[in-house]
């Protein structure tokens, strides 16, 4: 349908790690769409943004240019399906375009482990390439209509900001995600704060959980009282808060109240394009799938 176009695919940590059934949605759902991904063999971590950028910006910056030097070795932008992954690479790429002085330093440091730089690499968020094929091309594509579904969508904050280093047009109420939940034939609910913070990013998770599971508990009462059926992202670590809260929240409080179910981007898009439940992981999740599986395979 669309020229195909191939990415150096990016995993980060959290995806391969904890969550492979993300993993393997987006391995089904994106050669679909004409995109095509090739393994980043030696890539580490990105390194992510709002902790290891925190503590040393050059570090930061080297480790992340290392990365883009492999897929720039490849021949390819770089792929990610994880916002903190895709604020690193959008950054890097222009904190050394910014200042040439930056690129030098960089290019002197992987010169000593044998590796060659030029800035010439791009990132991609892997919600960007989908909707530049557009909502349209999309809603054609579907096999099995989403009507009647109800969803939460969660932006997350590395996919949108800083507002001048991300391609997306408005700085405010973006609405990317929800056409393309609507193109599904879903429905995209309003709910408080949608566009605030999971509550793990920024180190928050790693270095206070009770604070960062206050912020998650605000927004699973704001989805429930929007009546979704689900919360859907796009970005591995806001899938593991979501996931990984709901199971502490319910500990501590002795009853299971939190089972909001928690989809990734491709698992959702999967859906719609007719695969079945297996085939994208979502037997594999923390919270179950099962009450949102049924309300869609009836
Ligand atoms: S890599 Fe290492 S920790 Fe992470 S998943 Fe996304 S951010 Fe980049
Ligand atoms: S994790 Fe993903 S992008 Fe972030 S910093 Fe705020 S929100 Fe959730
Ligand atoms: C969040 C990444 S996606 S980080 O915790 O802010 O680095």
């Amino acid at each position: 349908m669309t020229e195909s176009q191939t990415y150096s695919f990016f995993l980060g940590c959290v995806m391969p790690n904890r969550f492979p059934n993300i993993e393997l949605s987006i391995r089904k759902v994106l050669p679909e769409l004409g995109i095509n991904l090739e393994e980043l063999e030696g890539a580490s971590c990105c390194p992510a943004p709002g902790v290891i950028r925190s503590f040393s910006d050059p570090t930061w910056l080297a480790l992340a240019s290392r990365n883009l030097a492999l897929a720039e070795k490849a021949g390819h932008d770089i792929l990610t399906g994880c916002n903190g992954c895709y604020g690193t690479f959008k950054e890097a790429i222009h904190s050394v375009h910014e200042k040439p002085e930056r690129l030098k330093e960089v290019q002197k440091i992987l010169k000593d482990v044998g590796i060659k730089y030029d800035a010439t690499t791009d990132a991609k968020h892997l919600l960007e390439v989908i909707y530049e094929i557009g909502p349209e091309k999309i809603r054609k594509l579907v096999k099995r209509p989403l009507t009647g579904v109800k969803i939460a969508v969660h932006y997350g904050c590395h996919l949108l900001k800083p507002s001048k280093l991300r391609p997306w047009k408005q700085t405010q109420r973006h609405t990317f995600l929800d056409e393309l939940v609507e193109a599904m034939g879903a429905e995209s609910v309003k709910y408080r704060d949608k566009y605030i913070c999971c509550g793990a990013g920024g180190g928050v998770r790693g270095s206070n959980v009770p604070v960062s599971i206050d912020i998650a508990k605000d927004k699973f009462d704001s989805v429930m009282e929007a009546e979704a059926d689900c919360i859907l992202n796009a970005c591995s670590f806001c899938h593991l808060q979501y996931e990984v809260s709901q199971a502490q929240l319910n500990k501590e409080l002795g009853e299971k109240k939190y089972q909001i179910p928690v989809i990734y981007f491709t698992q959702l898009l999967g859906l719609a394009l007719g695969f079945e439940p297996d085939e994208l992981g979502l037997g594999k999740h923390v919270v179950s799938t099962q009450p949102f599986l049924d309300k869609i395979l009836g």
